[in-house]
């Protein structure tokens, strides 16, 4: 194996370079570390997933990336966070992998994210054809966040039209990858999964369920911002970085079929999120890969006290 991997957190890399770390991770960390391919995208590529697990009995953070394939910091950010978890000697940090179960999804779009290393940096969706074409050709992807089976097709922006951005496709769980993650995560016992993470950019965000409605809220939306606050107090120590937290509908925009939303809703994993990364416009997507270490840093404490809360509550 080449143990010469370009892998680092000073620059964003291409799927084979995280893809290849992962494995050697998995390899090396083998008697409590497990790697599986839980489906694969529309153009054959693998979905990977790695699951740390040191303990019977330890309740389950799912943490998943680059669902978007534009948001490249999300892809760092979780690799960051595994790094840190395998590899850091910081007692705190140990601590984390001996009392809970970690399981990554680094990379859920993986040929959208091809698709921007090597032909068009700011594509979002994944890549099968809709079936539609419009003036320019035809239309690919689907916005695989916009896809899952809860409140799917109801409200949200031209989530009906086939060549736009934000398309939920023909109909819920449609699409390979989502199929391979709502697969997935259904095989996991009911009650393991404590906390479900959407990590995605850019804003300063930590979006509670519902994103379909802003009326409606979950039966533990109050634990839920105690847990999100958590998070954003230890998060801004480091840098100063705000996050703002509350129910996605209310403080972003009115989406149906987001992950966060069946996680929660059909699923029933207690606390979900959707973590929108830095920063708050200024790069945008982006992002100089000069901050990825910093924000590792900020979401490690931050989520590390968010888990503190959500294991008090
Ligand atoms: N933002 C999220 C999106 O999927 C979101 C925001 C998620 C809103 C879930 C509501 C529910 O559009 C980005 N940057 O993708
Ligand atoms: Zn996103």
């Amino acid at each position: 194996y080449n143990s010469t991997s370009p892998m680092d957190w000073d620059s964003y890399h291409s799927l084979d370079v995280i893809y290849d770390w992962i494995d050697r991770q998995c390899l090396r960390n083998f008697l409590f570390v497990k790697c599986e391919v839980i489906g694969f995208s529309y153009e054959g590529r693998p979905i990977k997933s790695l699951t740390i697990s040191k303990r019977q009995g330890n309740k389950a953070i799912f943490i998943e990336g680059n669902i978007h394939a534009v948001e490249w910091i999300s892809s760092a950010t979780v690799t960051y966070l595994l790094n840190e978890l395998l590899n850091s000697d910081d007692p705190s940090i140990l601590q984390l992998t001996w009392n809970y179960d970690w399981i990554f999804v680094p990379v859920l779009n993986p040929d959208g994210f091809v698709y921007t290393h090597d032909v068009s940096r700011l594509w979002r969706k994944n890549r099968r054809p809709t079936g539609f074409s419009n003036s320019s050709g035809i239309c690919y992807g689907i916005d695989m966040n916009r896809n899952f089976g809860f409140h799917w097709g109801g409200a949200g922006w031209n989530i009906d039209v086939p060549c736009d951005h934000w398309y939920g496709g023909a109909e819920p769980n449609s699409e390979p990858e989502v199929q391979a993650l709502e697969s997935f995560v259904s095989a996991l016992p009911d009650g393991y999964v404590g906390a479900y993470i959407a990590m995605h950019s850019y804003g300063q965000y930590l979006l509670l369920p519902y994103g379909h409605t802003t009326t409606e809220f979950p039966e533990n939306y109050d634990q839920m911002l105690r847990i999100a606050k958590a998070f954003a107090d230890a998060a801004v120590v480091p840098y100063g970085t705000n996050f703002t937290y509350g129910a996605s509908g209310i403080l972003s925009y009115v989406v149906s079929g987001a992950v966060k939303d069946w996680a929660y809703g059909v699923k029933g994993i207690p606390f979900t999120c959707t973590l929108e990364l830095r920063d708050r416009g200024q790069y945008g997507f982006f992002l100089p890969a000069a901050q990825i270490k910093e924000v590792g840093v900020e979401v490690t404490l931050g989520l590390r006290a968010l888990i503190a809360k959500g294991t008090e509550e």
